[in-house]
């Protein structure tokens, strides 16, 4: 009996080498013209611990998880045997073509698809966790269908779709410096009557640099991430200048929280490439407040760049400080995975997502780090406007080592502050104001970390250095 079997199974074996024989004969390499039969022999196995297609003939043969090739217009002939027992079975997705599952050493299926496009695709394994394991391979079909115009080499499949982005690494890219600098902000106010105050802003669509060779387009007022930092008192008729400049691609506006009105200005200023609108409010409420651009797809234009704060100092200003700072968080949606370099694209799929590949403080990974940190001396009382451009992250606003003595929750200017607070959070489209004294000397870094799963990412993107002189 257990002869009979061992019979049964070499003359399968044999069996199998004979199809891969034939297989052998109709060489794919040879096939360059379309409409031809391409046949390919594959067996399962395992390779180095790992579930595989193993090649059977030709110029597969013994290859693991080999890319198959055909032209568009042939017709692709698959022969599957169970090299090892384990059920199988094998799918062209993009193609609907799927085998028979073959269950048991030596048992076999064969199955025909035509090849009606070209391009890069995969070929797998459906059993549950199989492909995972390793039955994956690539099949590339040379040419293309007048009904298709599927690129070649561009992968269509699901898989490397839904991989994510990835680090490209192009040569690195130059651009613009658009981090804003902490220390660029008005003088107080103080005690003053109001008075109309005339504020200028510039729609400014500049190829800045992101990170060390990496560059992105950003959508700025004033050039700068985030815009320039505006100061007034209640009571100030504030006079907004809003130009876009003539080389734009798109039109632009300004949407200011601390307007009491619809839109809080967008309608008025909505301003297309080469114009100029100006619009007035007057400031009735005191606080810190955050402005940003209202032209569709608003999300669109804050990641982009596009925010930044006005106080409204309450009548007879705010308590002196030795040392005032500006500073913002926004998010990046790039197609190319956070480290590429060379010039990265916006990716509009992942800002829907709510899927950013860089959290920055202002404007750039390491603005506040390398390029301009923020500086105070021992003794000094410090005060730190931050706000959210977001335009989706909740921000945990931190300083390592440094309880805040002051929090203005909110931005509320008007409540009194929090005390003694270690973490504040800071919601998209608000700010918060907080002030400390140092007393020790060192380098203190000021971390923003909207989420736990980015901790690791904020640690290096946006940890931020306040060194003492
Ligand atoms: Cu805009």
């Amino acid at each position: 009996m257990k002869n009979t079997f061992k019979l049964f199974s070499l003359l399968m074996v044999i069996s199998v080498l004979i199809s891969a024989c034939a297989s052998a004969s109709a060489n794919p390499a040879e096939k360059n013209s379309t409409g031809k039969i391409i046949e390919y022999a594959l067996t399962t196995g395992m390779t180095d611990g790992k579930m595989s297609f193993i090649g059977v003939g030709g110029g597969i043969d013994g290859v693991v998880n080999p890319t198959l090739s055909a032209n568009v217009g042939d017709t692709v002939k698959v022969t599957l045997s169970s090299g090892e027992g384990v059920e199988h079975d094998i799918t062209f997705p993009d193609f609907n073509a799927t085998s028979e599952h073959v269950v048991g050493k030596g048992s076999n299926t064969t199955f025909e698809f035509k090849v009606d496009k070209g391009g890069s695709f995969s070929y797998y394994c459906i059993i549950a966790g199989h492909r995972e394991a390793g039955m994956e391979g690539k099949f590339e079909a040379a040419g293309s269908a007048a009904n298709n115009a599927a690129p070649i080499a561009m992968p269509m499949n699901n898989n490397v779709a839904s991989s994510g982005p990835v680090v490209v690494k192009n040569p690195p890219a130059t651009g613009a410096d658009i981090v804003r600098d902490p220390t660029e902000i008005p003088a107080p106010i103080g005690d003053r009557e109001p008075q109309t105050v005339r504020i200028s802003l510039e729609a400014v669509e500049i190829e800045g640099q992101l990170a060390d060779g990496t560059t992105y387009n950003y959508w700025t007022f004033n050039g700068k991430v985030p815009g320039p930092f505006f100061r007034v008192r209640v009571g100030d008729t504030v006079e907004v200048h809003m130009k876009n400049l003539v080389n734009s691609t798109m039109a632009h506006s300004v949407d200011f929280h601390a307007v009491t009105g619809p839109g809080g200005g967008a309608v008025f200023s909505n301003t297309m490439p080469g114009e100029e609108t100006v619009f007035t409010f007057k400031a009735l409420i005191p606080g810190l407040f955050v402005y940003h651009c209202a032209t569709p797809m608003v999300a669109e234009h804050i990641s982009n760049g596009m925010y930044g704060m006005i106080l409204v100092e309450p009548e007879g200003g705010l308590p002196p400080v030795d040392r005032e700072f500006y500073v913002m968080q926004g998010e990046i949606y790039t197609t190319e995975a956070f480290g590429s370099t060379g010039h990265l694209t916006e990716n509009t799929q992942a800002l829907l997502n709510e899927n950013p590949e860089y959290f920055v403080l202002n404007g750039a990974v390491g603005g506040l780090t390398a390029q301009k940190p923020l500086k105070a001396k021992v003794g000094e009382t410090v005060r730190i406007f931050f706000g959210v451009g977001g335009p989706n992250f909740t921000s945990s606003f931190h300083v390592i080592g440094e309880m805040f003595d002051r929090v203005y929750d909110q931005a509320s200017l008007t409540s009194a502050p929090l005390t003694n607070v270690q973490t504040t959070m800071v919601p998209p489209g608000g700010a918060t104001m907080v002030e400390f004294k140092l007393e020790v000397p060192g380098r203190y870094i000021l971390v923003a970390a909207p989420r736990c799963a980015g901790l690791f990412r904020l640690l290096i993107h946006l940890t931020q250095n306040v060194p003492k002189v």
